[in-house]
């Protein structure tokens, strides 16, 4: 097989507030699920992530906050980066877009598409906020939407609907400093005129065709991805502003012109070049064969409040600069409800990750596998505490963990936690272990097409198959009768054991580890999953509690704590 090589993003968090269940739904288990498969089947993967820390929604918060903006990424950038970790997101890298690095990348990014004509240098009228001497963009001004009438869309998108959007398009502007409408001021600025760029757009997003040459399949992409995409090229793309008028983010880098920065997302996407870049200097590689040339599959996992800037703004940035690839996928998901309500951080309506990862110590798989079974992958879904509890209690605790036990106790009880030898198959043995050989391509076709909800139910119906197998032929009572039947199914059932213990891991890391340590193997490789693992005469580990039960009290408790 030859090894495939993938440069995979998630959207680089804002380091203006703790993550939410809703973030690590939508941007990070996702794209995590797929790095850890790809790296068990042996293909070399980069997986990026770090740091947005320019953009009003850092400014606004600082100025909220009354403290500098540098206080407020330097805290979350801390909080963000651990908790990610300790959630088992794992990030080659977990970069900053405050770096020099970064800085130097962008300011080059920028120069290069300007010495190539890619950009529009104007005089222009923008809205100005007189009382706080300052212009207005992005998150600074907010008006209703003109697409869907939502009363909060911000200068630059509409959240509600997606839209991309410019200040002289919202209906009522105010700004957000003061209040007040604001006045119109000139000033100058470098524009991407999007309009050049329809055709090809068009014949990349929606026939997979890139210079003439079959660059991906459109089927592979979500419906609601390419109909986001289809609506706005359909709807006429405009000149839109890459600089702005601000103190804090990456510099313009033209002599004279003083006080103006790139604009977030014409900054914070080139930061998963830069993390690269930083990525294959730490570790020995070339940051180009990641970029460049075809030479990787380039994959953006985000919420859907990003799509236009991930799949038309960031790869006509890409295009006008030489050599770089283009995303081959970017399958966004939809949005996390939680009970019922949309997350809403001003309220206080969520589980934030750094709270769940202290309250509920070594449980973190528990999360990842309710988040990954309800995910949003195709539309708006719902986080809810009983639902919580009853996959851990009832899928997890009584179906994975429950196999596991058994199939462990009985080994250490009966043979010393020796592997006993399997002889004479039956034809139900014959039958499970060919349906154990088909898993791992199974679960494998799933992930590779981003149905991760789909991949999860495989390997749970594996954890079933295998509760069933040993509930179907009860080798607790076979043992007094007829040993060597029972030696067969104990070693067939380890066999289901070892085989989860690997399938498992993009999933439910914590528990891959775990498991693997009880059946003492390591570093297996998913294909090896459909085989045999375990030798027999081979030792294994005393059992340890891989889940565990949560009570009902713990979940009134994160009930009364949301509602607080
Ligand atoms: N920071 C937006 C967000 O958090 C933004 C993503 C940047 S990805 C390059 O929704
Ligand atoms: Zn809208």
């Amino acid at each position: 097989m030859t090894k495939k090589k993938f440069t995979v993003t998630s959207a680089l968090p804002y380091a203006n507030g703790p993550l939410h269940i809703g973030h690590i739904a939508g941007a990070y288990l996702p794209a995590d699920i797929f790095v850890r498969y790809q790296k068990l089947k042996g293909n070399d993967v980069v997986f990026i992530c770090g740091s947005d820390e320019h953009g009003a929604a850092i400014t606004l918060r600082a100025k909220k906050d009354g403290v500098n903006p540098k206080e407020i990424v330097d805290k979350y950038h801390k909080i963000n980066k651990q908790a990610f970790k300790d959630f088992g997101i794992n990030f080659s890298i977990y970069h900053r877009t405050s770096s020099d690095l970064h800085h130097e990348t962008a300011k080059d990014f920028f120069l290069e598409l300007n010495s190539n004509n890619g950009f529009t240098k104007k005089v222009n009228k923008q809205f100005f906020d007189e009382e706080n001497n300052q212009f207005l963009a992005d998150r600074y001004i907010i008006g209703t939407c003109p697409k869907c009438g939502h009363d909060h869309a911000y200068g630059d998108q509409c959240e509600k609907c997606g839209t991309a959007l410019s200040p002289d398009e919202l209906i009522n502007p105010k700004s957000t400093l003061s209040g007040k409408r604001p006045i119109k001021k000139e000033t100058t600025h470098w524009y991407l005129p999007m309009q050049d760029h329809e055709n090809w757009l068009k014949d990349w997003i929606v026939k997979g065709i890139l210079d003439g040459e079959n660059h991906h399949d459109p089927k592979n992409w979500k419906n609601q991805v390419l109909g986001q995409c289809k609506s706005w090229i359909d709807g006429g793309l405009k000149e839109r502003a890459m600089t702005r008028d601000l103190d804090w983010g990456v510099e313009v880098p033209v002599n004279g012109e003083n006080g103006k920065v790139l604009y977030v997302w014409m900054d914070a996407p080139i930061g998963y070049i830069s993390a690269t870049k930083q990525w294959a200097a730490d570790n020995n590689k070339n940051w180009e064969d990641y970029w460049k040339n075809n030479s990787s599959e380039l994959i953006h996992f985000i919420g859907k409040d990003n799509i236009v800037f991930h799949c038309i703004i960031f790869p006509i940035l890409l295009k006008l600069n030489k050599n770089f690839n283009l995303p081959t996928n970017v399958p966004a998901n939809e949005f996390l409800n939680l009970e019922g309500e949309k997350l809403s951080t001003s309220r206080n309506w969520a589980i934030w990750l750094h709270e769940y990862l202290e309250e509920f110590k070594g449980q973190e798989d528990a999360l990842r596998y309710t988040l990954c079974a309800t995910a949003p992958e195709n539309k708006d879904t719902d986080f809810t505490w009983a639902d919580f509890q009853a996959r851990n209690n009832n899928e997890l605790v009584a179906i994975f963990g429950n196999f596991i036990n058994r199939v462990v106790v009985l080994t250490n009880k009966y043979w010393d936690g020796i592997v006993p030898e399997k002889s004479n198959l039956e034809k139900y043995d014959k039958e499970v272990i060919d349906s154990l050989s088909k898993y791992p391509d199974l679960i494998g076709e799933k992930i590779e097409k981003y149905k991760f909800k789909e991949a999860l139910q495989e390997l749970m119906k594996l954890a079933r198959l295998g509760n069933k197998y040993l509930a179907d032929t009860e080798p607790w009572k076979l043992k007094k009768i007829n040993e060597k039947r029972t030696e067969t199914i104990i070693n067939i059932s380890l066999q289901i054991a070892a085989s989860l213990s690997i399938l498992s891991e993009p999933f439910l890391p914590f528990t891959s580890k775990k498991l693997k340590g009880i059946l003492n193997v390591s570093d297996l490789t998913w294909q090896s999953a459909s085989t045999e693992n375990l030798n027999a005469g081979s030792k294994i580990n005393k059992s340890t509690l891989l889940f565990s039960k949560i009570e009902d009290e713990i979940i009134a408790n994160q009930i009364l704590k949301l509602k607080s």
